[in-house]
């Protein structure tokens, strides 16, 4: 009678042992890249086993950025809506018009057939810093050309993105794909050169089979618990 149980026991524990062996979680590392440009451009990439996808990003600016991608509202000079320029993933973003994206400070952009193999995903987005532009109506010949030589400046710098302006732009990645839980991983800008920064991220997915292995495990030790009491 008692001998019967052995065998079953051997195997949920040999299933469990399975299921908790550490290579069976999935490694992801990559980037996120601010590139400089006229018109602002990004880059996001990163590397894992095939099913593993990048399903959504998330983007919040420094408080004294914001995003330029239409004509007239807020923004200085050249504007720039998201536009994708490489990578096999397709994309939506959030806010879902260019006019509700101009002067926001976060973004959010969802990816589809986004995994490892889907290259470099780059695109354009305009970003621009605040600035204060003074008065100039009403002064002197001299000093309003003055004024208006200062606003110039003022209004060219807002509309160039130093790298030291971009850092500490938060980017939030969702991970998943087919039978994987939400993973969530962040990294946050830093400069890495006068009109560049960028940011790492890495983090471990556990891989479907764990799940399934643990939860067939689970189920396989509570029948037996329970014909054990029997
Ligand atoms: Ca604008």
């Amino acid at each position: 009678m008692m001998r019967g149980h052995f065998r079953p026991l051997k195997t949920i524990v040999f299933m469990l042992g399975l299921a908790l062996v550490p290579a069976s979680a999935a490694p992801i590392t990559g980037s996120v890249g601010y590139l400089g440009g006229a018109l602002g451009t990004w880059s996001i990439q990163f590397a894992s086993i095939p099913g593993v996808e990048l399903q959504q990003v998330s983007i919040t600016l420094p408080s004294t950025s914001y995003f330029d991608t239409v004509s007239g509202g807020p923004g200085l000079l050249l504007w720039q809506d998201f536009q994708k320029i490489s990578g096999g993933a397709a994309a939506s973003v959030t806010p879902g018009t260019a006019a509700g994206r101009d002067g926001a400070t976060a973004l959010t952009i969802g990816f589809t057939g986004f995994n490892s193999s889907a290259g470099t995903f780059a695109f354009l987005l305009d970003v621009d810093q605040q600035v204060t532009l003074q008065n100039c109506s009403g002064l002197p010949l001299g000093q309003a050309i003055a004024c208006g030589i200062a606003n110039t400046a003022a209004t060219t710098a807002g509309s160039v993105t130093t790298g030291t302006e971009i850092a500490g732009t938060m980017i939030g990645l969702t991970f998943g794909g087919a039978g994987y839980e939400p993973l969530y991983l962040s990294t946050t800008l830093g400069r890495t050169g006068e009109l560049t920064a960028a940011g790492q991220f890495a983090g471990e997915i556990p891989e479907p089979a764990t799940y399934a292995m643990m939860g067939s495990a689970l189920v396989a030790l509570a029948v037996w618990r329970r014909r054990a009491r029997q």
